[in-house]
């Protein structure tokens, strides 16, 4: 293993062990995590694997394949870049009260850049499941994913909520997570879609809008402050839309008419799956799409040219996945469209003068694992 040799050339020594995490794609349940409401997520078969040994000295030295650089921090709070994903977990589970030294660690990653699929959440678990294996902490992988969220927020300073980290935590392979982010109850759904002569296309855009003014941190604010005027917790509590609406105007009013019926497509797209309905879900990623492109307002051209492609191309439906304003796209499709559905996006962006996006399946895969 790749890791494995970097390690022993880096340190002169065997690893004590090599985990790995993977990225996620997310198949419905956009921007419902920080409002208290349903996701469902599920792992990839990218991600990232890392090579660790502790240290008693509490110096944490770093090397990641995909980087030239080695680097050694001796605090967390020297770290930039990339190390900030990992130091932050060093500091987070020590500001916890745990008894967590340093660690000689390797990093190789394959989760492809600038997708969207949840990187930065991979590196975090991946370095959370080896410090608790070798501290024995004692954390499940919730705790373990609610211990990465902290370093994001905290650390690294990106007001995500718990999806991606649960996700590349707890995922199964063949199946997608359920997760209610109030309580952080989880069930691993079956999502088989071989079976049912079906693929899940990833199609990478390649693209991520700069955002001069922290649009993810603005859509958070709007859902906090519309569930602030209608004087509940988090808009997961409205049991009445047309009541709320009427109460809310403005960004306020079509943040929580997306994240109101987003939960309602989650808990649907849940039955039709227990149904072996699988096909049919794909009217659900339709309507998620046109709900984050037109309520939420966190689409783009590139993700909305890809989504209505890959449909008329054939799919059984499409939608933007992730925090949005880049990264990936994902399309349902029946094996015999998989060819009709490439064209037509590869054609369609041909027409926009933009570089042909990647596009790939992703079949479900297992959550974050120590391997040897
Ligand atoms: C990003 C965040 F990190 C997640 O927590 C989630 O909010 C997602 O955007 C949108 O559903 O990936």
């Amino acid at each position: 293993m790749r890791v494995v040799e970097a390690f022993r050339e880096s340190y002169g020594t065997e690893p004590a062990g090599v985990w790995h995490a993977p990225g996620r794609v997310n198949l419905i349940g956009e921007h419902t995590d920080y409002n208290d409401g349903f996701v469902l997520p599920f792992a990839v078969p990218w991600g990232v694997t890392a090579a660790v040994s502790p240290r008693e000295d509490g110096v944490i030295r770093l090397r990641s394949l995909q980087v030239d650089e080695p680097v050694t921090l001796a605090t967390p709070d020297q770290a930039e870049g990339w190390t900030r994903y990992v130091a932050g977990m060093f500091w987070v589970l020590r500001g916890a009260g745990h008894q967590v030294g340093g660690a000689d660690v390797v990093i190789d990653g394959d989760v492809p850049q600038g997708a969207g699929l949840s990187s930065s959440a991979a590196l975090e678990v991946v370095v959370g499941i080896a410090l608790n294996e070798l501290y024995e902490l004692g954390l499940t992988k919730m705790e373990v994913a609610l211990a990465a969220q902290k370093a994001e927020n905290d650390f690294v300073g990106m007001p995500c909520g718990i999806m991606d980290q649960a996700a590349s935590a707890l995922a199964e392979e063949g199946k997608a997570l359920f997760m209610d982010c109030r309580s952080l109850s989880t069930r691993n759904i079956p999502f088989d879609l071989a079976s049912h002569g079906l693929q899940l296309l990833i199609i990478n855009t390649g693209v991520r809008h700069e955002l001069p003014d922290g649009q993810y941190a603005r859509r958070r604010r709007d859902c906090e402050n519309a569930a602030k005027h209608l004087g509940l917790d988090a808009l997961r509590d409205i049991t009445d839309l047309g009541g709320a609406l009427a109460r809310l105007s403005g960004d306020e009013r079509r943040r929580t008419q997306h994240v109101v019926t987003e939960n309602h497509r989650v808990e649907a797209v849940i039955g039709l799956l227990r149904a072996g309905a699988v096909r049919e879900i794909g009217a659900l990623l339709n309507a998620s799409h046109l709900s984050l492109r037109d309520q939420f307002e966190v689409s783009c051209a590139e993700l909305d040219v890809a989504v209505e492609s890959a449909v008329r191309g054939g799919a059984r439906g499409a939608r933007m996945t992730g925090g949005g304003f880049g990264g990936s796209a994902i399309a349902l499709v029946t094996d015999e469209r998989v060819e009709s559905v490439r064209e037509a996006v590869t054609r369609a962006y041909a027409e926009h003068g933009w570089a042909a996006p990647e596009i790939y399946p992703a079949p479900p895969a297992a959550g974050a694992r120590r391997l040897i």
